[in-house]
């Protein structure tokens, strides 16, 4: 793996009137534009929170990966993105060619290069304040039972992890919610206070968002 940039980042919800997350896009734009309209989202007022995985699979990877330097987006990195990354930092392209990046062979340089360099910039895990509480975001899982904002925790973990999922293990203390998408499930699936929202979007199930202020 490359630099891992900053692993933490926080974000103020409290300045935006409605914050939404929203769980793995997978190049599924016009579902997500679908979806904003329907929950009357204004990009004027409203911020969105991405739990990662915006490329790769669906239809519309660039303008997914675009999306990542509006004003009202925030998102952390998936494991798509952090193998995007790895391609390009070390030319070795194929592990992520075989899990849907091949659009990027065909996308249109060096804006897309550009688009996804921007990716560096992601954060591994988001501390969201909102006037509901505090949520984490992260791609699979916060590896650890207790929450800590700088805490060490393994990377490899936060992005592929679905070890606790599998276990239906609970609550992770130190916040009041945890995001997660990265296992596509059916349905969203809340165990305490933990919450896995990646519905399969790219293989014809829902997108899911939902209004965390
Ligand atoms: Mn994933």
């Amino acid at each position: 793996m490359g630099l891992p940039g900053n692993i933490y980042q926080r974000v103020e919800g409290t300045r935006w009137r409605h914050v939404w997350v929203v769980g793995d896009i997978h190049g599924c734009f016009s579902m997500l534009v679908d979806k904003l309209r329907q929950c009357r989202f204004d990009p004027w007022q409203d911020l969105l929170v991405s739990v990662g995985d915006v490329i790769d699979r669906g239809p519309d990877s660039l303008r997914c990966l675009k999306l990542l330097r509006k004003t009202w987006v925030v998102a952390v990195r998936g494991n798509h993105e952090q193998m995007a990354l790895d391609a390009l930092a070390t030319g070795e392209q194929l592990l992520w060619l075989l899990n849907g990046g091949s659009w990027f062979t065909r996308a249109p340089q060096p804006s897309a290069r550009i688009a996804l360099e921007f990716c560096q910039q992601l954060p591994w895990i988001l501390e969201l304040h909102c006037q509901t509480g505090i949520h984490v975001i992260a791609h699979a899982d916060y590896p650890d039972e207790n929450y800590q904002w700088q805490k060490d925790v393994d990377l490899q973990g936060v992005i592929w992890g679905r070890e606790r999922l599998m276990s239906k293990r609970g609550g992770i203390r130190g916040a009041d919610n945890f995001w997660f998408g990265h296992t596509p499930l059916r349905h969203r699936l809340d165990i305490d206070n933990l919450h896995y929202i990646d519905t399969g979007a790219v293989f014809g199930g829902e997108l899911t968002l939902v209004q965390l202020q």
